[in-house]
């Protein structure tokens, strides 16, 4: 067999742009596939690349009928969420990569990848991959190249990104991109038969080198690990960006606010994974609350610069959504039930015998019979006996954004919408009310930077304890967490309207262990008041931990069964609660060092002085 990397001609005649055929033949080079393909992002390449997933048996194609160009794809169960303690930001120094990364000194960790990726293609395609993270020429957009070995990763990137040979023309001879290799580290010797989701059991990496701007991804074929553009280009190394050039790159959905009156709100919220940003950023407004409506831009990164306005503009960069299946229903996001109703990936989700999806929460009655996510038998009696799930918990879809039936008409406006709100959540039974308003910039910051969730399926570890997440960035924020709350509080001052602040909390239980607050669509109301808040027009009662809307601040209307009673214990401020609340901020604060805000410090000491704790 010829060496495909020695000849450079491999790439096609549109590429122009020397340095990265340099790039893509040195990464062949090393990693030694049997082929290099480019990709042009047609949907000619899209549906031949389905149709060989198919043949391998990667995929599964769902009843057209039902589920029309729909694909199933079942992983190696060892290789099914985002892998934390894998992930790696390898900056010059370690100060810079501060104490919530994992670092390794970057030389040893370039040795490391040399070892890796020494022939870890043999036996695979070589995919390059060209995609822009945001609409094609927009000046918030980026450009990434990823080059991968896993046709699964180019079907979604096609899904996830702006992807093809549009990207390579915006580049022309020497535009700028951040290069990404991905291998599921699985090299496939001659004659031996793939198996059906390739990767490495041994050994997973996830590395980003923020000052060069590279990521490497080894190991894993699943999500985020796999998907560069997503977490390690969007948030990871753009979060460097960001702070080197004056915006921001946030794990945070943004929806727009229509009132009654036609005015239009848009809306930021940063929640950790699997929190409910997606059913948020889909959300329908109760009928009884006539005329409000919500539109959806994006549902998990957020990219906002400062704006001529005086505002943030913000766009989501990128043009799928990859999320949740499970607890999606008719009832909880319809708007998600209706977008997924065709031309979509289902990852590890359970397939009825009619050759459809399902999972735990589609429906309150499971049906009958069905395969489970590694093609297993079950039925809803073994799996109740064995607690044996049909679906992964983190199981996933992976649809095109411009399906969503409550999609903004402004989602691909190049200059980005206005925000007027920053929302922050996160799961916790305990504590933290409904919702506070900060009442300054550095007050916000502070609750932002205080951000503690129950951890989630949609990360390897345990599920369930509380973590602190600041801003929901803990596993994405490429630098050091004391300097990044200090881009934020810096931002706040680099705009002239910065958006009002608040934390929310969907989640809090009752004595009886219930959710108290019914949540979904009933989360408009308290959108509502944030929008009114900003429009000047809500009432508020100061607290010792900010503003909070008073019973007779939120529209109850079509929701008389939640009593006065359930608002006073959803809105509680627990004194010996916060005193352990404020005790577990200093955990995380300690740790920053000389990195920590002086302006975080005194909020703390402030808000000590208000709980009179
Ligand atoms: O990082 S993923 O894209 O796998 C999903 C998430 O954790 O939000
Ligand atoms: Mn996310």
């Amino acid at each position: 067999m010829s060496d495909p990397s020695d000849d450079l001609s491999s790439a096609p005649g549109y590429v122009r742009h020397a340095r990265l055929r340099h790039w893509v033949s040195d990464v062949a080079r090393l990693a030694k596939p049997d082929r290099i393909v480019w990709c042009d992002g047609s949907q000619a390449e899209y549906d031949r690349l389905c149709a060989e997933l198919v043949t391998s048996g990667a995929f599964l194609r769902l009843n057209p009928k039902l589920r029309p160009n729909s694909f199933l794809a079942r992983s190696d169960p060892g290789d099914v969420a985002r892998m934390e303690d894998r992930t790696f930001i390898c900056s010059a120094k370690q100060e810079d990569a501060g104490p919530t990364n994992n670092w390794i000194e970057p030389a040893q960790m370039r040795a490391t990848l040399e070892r890796l990726f020494d022939g870890c293609m043999r036996g695979r395609t070589m995919y390059v991959v060209p995609f822009s993270m945001g609409p094609i020429g927009s000046p918030i957009a980026q450009i990434g190249i990823e080059i991968s070995d896993s046709a699964y990763v180019v079907v979604s990137m096609r899904i996830m990104t702006r992807m093809g040979r549009a990207v390579i023309e915006q580049l022309g001879a020497d535009g700028d991109y951040v290069p990404g290799v991905h291998s599921v580290g699985a090299p496939l010797p001659p004659g031996q038969e793939d198996v059906r989701w390739p990767c490495n059991k041994d050994d997973k990496w996830i590395v980003h080198f923020p000052e060069t701007r590279e990521i490497w991804s080894f190991g894993s074929g699943y999500g985020g690990n796999a998907l560069l553009g997503k977490k390690c280009l969007a948030l990871r190394i753009a979060s460097v960006m960001a702070r080197d050039q004056g915006w921001l790159a946030e794990h945070m959905l943004i929806l727009g606010v229509e009132a009654p009156d036609g005015q239009k709100t848009y809306i930021s919220a940063g929640f950790p994974s699997a929190c409910g940003k997606t059913n948020l950023a889909m959300v329908i407004p109760p009928g009884a609350l006539k005329g409000w409506k919500v539109t959806t831009i994006g549902e998990d990164i957020a990219w906002l610069k400062p704006g001529a306005d005086g505002r943030f503009r913000a766009i989501n960069p990128e043009a799928g959504f990859f999320g949740v299946a499970p607890g999606t229903s008719v009832a909880t996001n319809l708007n998600a039930m209706k977008m997924l109703h065709a031309n979509t990936i289902f990852t590890n989700v359970a397939l009825t015998p009619e050759g459809d999806v399902w999972w735990e929460g589609m429906t309150d009655t499971p049906p009958a019979r069905l395969i489970d996510w590694q093609g297993k038998d079950w039925t809803p009696e073994e799996g109740k006996k064995s607690g044996r799930l049909a679906a992964h918990p983190n199981s996933r879809f992976t649809v095109p954004a411009a399906q969503c039936p409550s999609i903004d008409p402004a989602w691909e406006d190049p200059s980005g919408v206005p925000i007027s709100a920053f929302l922050f959540g996160g799961r916790r039974a305990a504590t933290i009310p409904l919702v506070v308003e900060a009442p300054s910039w550095e007050d916000g910051v502070y609750m932002a930077a205080t951000l503690g969730s129950e951890t989630t399926a949609a990360i390897t570890g345990k599920v369930g304890v509380v973590r602190r997440d600041p801003m929901a960035m803990l596993a994405f924020c490429g630098y050091n967490m004391g300097d990044y709350f200090g881009h934020w509080l810096e931002m706040g001052r680099a705009v002239a309207r910065p958006p009002r602040m608040f934390r929310v909390n969907w989640f809090r239980r009752g004595a009886d262990g219930k959710f108290i607050w019914p949540g979904f669509g009933e989360n408009m109301r308290v959108l509502k008041w944030a929008v009114e808040r900003c429009q000047g027009k809500a009432g508020a009662v100061e607290t010792p931990l900010g503003l909070m809307p008073r019973w007779e601040d939120l529209a109850w209307i079509g929701l008389e069964e939640f009593s006065r009673e359930q608002f006073v214990e959803l809105t509680r401020v627990d004194g010996a609660a916060w005193r352990d609340e404020l005790a577990s901020h200093d955990e995380l604060f300690g740790k920053l060092g000389d990195h920590l805000p002086a302006a975080l410090e005194q909020c703390r000491a402030a808000l000590h002085a208000q709980l009179g704790a």
